[in-house]
């Protein structure tokens, strides 16, 4: 058990280099312990939560994890950011993560309460932007992940993030398993994000609609929306999420409309499972997901496998 061994586990004091991707309305206390107690790196998502919602939550994962290690992933387009900017430092998280935007503004505040920062990034370009602004790290996010996505693949943009900074890389998008680990780490990675294969694990919370259609999605079952109004979003294909597609395909449904439609749709399908109205997102991997167990027993069966062939 050493080839796992990377700058992440140091950076992080975790004992794999697995971070549970910081998923809106699902990422909370029960899953982010969970992971973080098995020695990975549990987040809570704070999405567009009311900030009351998100103190307990921190506060509740503290209670379950100890002394473990745990994050935030702050969603930069929320409105409640800058909120939640603050209330890492005042809750003293010990990690926190970005997604969809650039975290430059705050850089300097979480740095000096001490606090890891690790933006997740679509390409060079802003893995770059991040290391000069102080990043501890980032995560190379492919297009195969489920939610928000750039345009890049896991496989093209790893190794180009890798060759462009000196920080460690997290390659995240289309892992979910130990021979997924292992070749991002022949891409140079020194970690890995997972979001879908945590969908399936016992402590997520998630409507159990929402785990049944990741179990039995096949490697097809996963489609882009909203590339008509710049956020592509990818989910599990569902009448739902086809009728948004086509609509923008041929025009029938205006940016705006699909807003409007959309407005809400996560929650539905987390806390509802509402296959008329959800967008249940998930990668591009949910096919290989078919089992749900606790998340220990997924890291812990995956590293097995991922060290050895990275042992080979
Ligand atoms: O953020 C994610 N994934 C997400 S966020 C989310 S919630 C949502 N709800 C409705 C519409 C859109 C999102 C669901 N999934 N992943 C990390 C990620 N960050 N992917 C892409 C980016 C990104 C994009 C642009 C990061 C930085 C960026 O910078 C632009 C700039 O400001 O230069």
């Amino acid at each position: 058990m050493i080839t796992t061994k990377t700058r992440i586990t140091d950076l992080l004091g975790i004992k794999y280099p697995i971070i549970q991707g910081g998923m809106a309305w699902i990422a909370e206390s029960t899953l982010a312990s969970a992971v973080s107690n098995a020695g990975g790196l549990g987040l809570i998502a704070g999405g567009s939560a009311p900030i009351d919602y998100l103190r307990e939550q921190i506060r509740k994962t503290k209670a379950a994890v100890g002394d473990k290690p745990f994050g935030v992933n702050i969603m930069l387009m929320s409105p409640n950011a800058e909120e939640l900017a603050k209330l890492v430092i005042e809750e003293g998280v010990p990690v926190v993560t970005t997604g969809a935007g650039n975290p430059g503004k705050f850089m300097a505040a979480w740095k000096e309460a001490g606090i890891k920062v690790i933006p997740v990034i679509p390409s060079v370009a802003l893995a770059k932007r991040m290391e000069r602004a102080g990043a501890d790290a980032v995560v190379a996010e492919g297009t195969e992940s489920g939610g928000h996505i750039g345009e890049n693949t896991t496989m093209c943009l790893v190794p180009q993030v890798v060759d462009a900074v000196e920080i460690p890389v997290i390659a995240a998008g289309g892992i979910a398993d130990g021979r997924g680990i292992a070749a991002a780490f022949m891409l140079g990675a020194e970690g890995v994000q997972l979001g879908t294969r945590f969908l399936a694990a016992e402590e997520c919370q998630i409507h159990p609609t929402y785990k049944e259609l990741v179990i039995n999605a096949k490697d097809t079952d996963s489609i882009v929306t909203g590339r008509s109004t710049g956020h592509p979003c990818r989910n599990v294909k569902t009448k739902f999420s086809k009728r948004l597609a086509s609509g923008e395909m041929d025009g029938s449904l205006t940016p705006d409309k699909f807003e409007e439609i959309t407005l809400g749709s996560l929650r539905k399908a987390v806390q509802d499972g509402n296959l008329d109205e959800g967008s249940f997102l998930c990668g591009a991997i949910a096919g290989m997901v078919n089992k749900i167990e606790p998340a220990k027993d997924m890291i812990e069966e995956m590293f097995v496998q991922a060290e050895k062939l990275l042992a080979r």
